[in-house]
């Protein structure tokens, strides 16, 4: 459905694995990170829901596929910040993982938080959300029953699987066009998220061994990548953590509805590619080492050097250049302490799914007020759909355990 909706995507899917079973056979040991075939399945979503009603049916929506909610992103921290929290539903043990490579990284409008949302457009917002479904509540009751019976036939998985896929369709109802750009004067997030009856895919993203080779077939085909890739960078140690990298999708036909009642054809480009190559998962200690070594990668690229040029060589102070180095410094996590075992890092980084959110749109988030009155975080998120969501640290100790 989604390479339907977006023709750049299978060419992403086919340059990536490419990538990956070129990168095997010039490398000895190259499926240390993970199987050529796990590694070509894998991807992950990006959705975008606007109330906690919403991310609980997304929630029971996941569960029928052994997909947990793991993790919280605040974005509105961000330098400028987005207006969403998240969270990523994906498969919690390794052999789950294995067989079901799958994430979506599942974000949330913050209309409580009044940097955003003033006392005039906040009720008009939730009033809308409040009134719209994304869920047919029959595909939430199928999924509940699912998730409770552990399984289901193979005939009722193919007509749920195929309903849910439905969900999150693009729909071709016109977008009321005052509307949007109200919301859009706040932030094109919020546009998106809350200026349609529906949600959709954001993008869809597989996984390469060699991010820096994607890139550049990437850009030698002719599709202008962001100028960077996000997260650390290449250097000759071992890759941690994540490192990710878009590119803008073409501007898609939508048709709006205007006051008057006309209906007009315009475009909106809110969707985009993207790839990424997951490195080993850090320890608090470890991912400290990380930040640090962000900032001083920043100041360095800040005196005029390329930031990648910057970021190798803070990097090579900052990190053992081994497996073996970065076990001993109990930096990064291996199953049994042994640094032939990495533990693949499964989740997100806040400040490049902030970059990703950002490099793909017009403009910024319109912040006014002074501080965000809510208290929005792991617990609450956890309340509000229902679920403990489990701190991602802590599913890392026990699989290297
Ligand atoms: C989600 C952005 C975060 C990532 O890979 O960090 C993300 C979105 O654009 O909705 O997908
Ligand atoms: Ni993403």
């Amino acid at each position: 459905m989604y390479g339907a909706e977006v023709p750049a995507y299978p060419t992403l899917v086919k340059v990536s694995s490419d990538v990956n079973r070129d990168y095997l056979a010039a490398h000895r040991g190259g499926e240390r990170l993970g199987s050529l075939d796990r590694v070509t399945a894998e991807r992950h979503g990006a959705i975008r829901v606007g109330t906690p009603r919403e991310l609980a049916d997304v929630s029971d929506l996941f569960a029928a596929f052994g997909m947990y909610p793991v993790g919280f992103y605040d974005l509105r921290d961000a330098a400028p910040p987005v207006p969403v929290v998240s969270t990523a539903f994906r498969p919690i043990d390794a052999d789950e993982l294995a067989r079901n490579p799958f994430r979506v990284f599942t974000s949330m409008l913050a209309t409580d938080d009044n940097r955003f949302f003033g006392v005039d457009l906040r009720p008009r917002v939730q009033r809308f959300l409040a009134e719209r479904e994304l869920f047919d509540p029959a595909l939430i009751a199928a999924a509940r029953r699912i998730a409770a019976d552990g399984g289901t036939t193979p005939g009722r998985a193919e007509r749920f699987i195929d309903k849910a896929v439905a969900a999150f369709a693009l729909r071709r109802e016109p977008i009321d066009k005052s509307w949007y750009d109200e919301l859009a004067r706040v932030s094109a997030v919020a546009a998106d998220i809350a200026g349609l009856r529906s949600t959709h895919v954001n993008h869809l993203t597989p996984r390469v061994l060699d991010i820096d080779e994607l890139y550049r077939r990437m850009n030698a085909r002719g599709t202008t990548m962001i100028d960077a890739i996000q997260g650390p960078p290449r250097w000759e140690g071992p890759d941690v953590l994540l490192r990710q990298t878009s590119f803008r999708a073409l501007a898609e036909p939508r048709r709006f509805r205007h006051p008057d009642g006309t209906v007009t054809r315009g475009t909106l480009r809110v969707r985009f590619g993207e790839v990424e190559a997951r490195g080993v998962a850090l320890t608090p200690k470890g991912r400290q080492r990380y930040d640090d070594a962000m900032a001083a990668a920043d100041l360095a690229a800040a005196t005029g050097l390329p930031w990648q040029e910057a970021a190798e060589s803070v990097w090579r102070q900052y990190f053992p250049a081994t497996d073996a180095g970065l076990a001993a410094d109990d930096l990064a996590y291996y199953r049994h302490s042994d640094p032939s075992q990495p533990i693949v890092y499964e989740d997100f980084l806040p400040r490049s799914a902030a970059g990703i959110f950002r490099s793909n749109l017009d403009s910024d988030a319109a912040v006014g007020g002074e501080s965000g009155n809510t208290d929005y975080g792991l617990d609450w998120m956890g309340g509000a759909i229902g679920h403990h969501i489990p701190d991602p640290y802590a599913l890392y100790e026990k699989a290297a355990h």
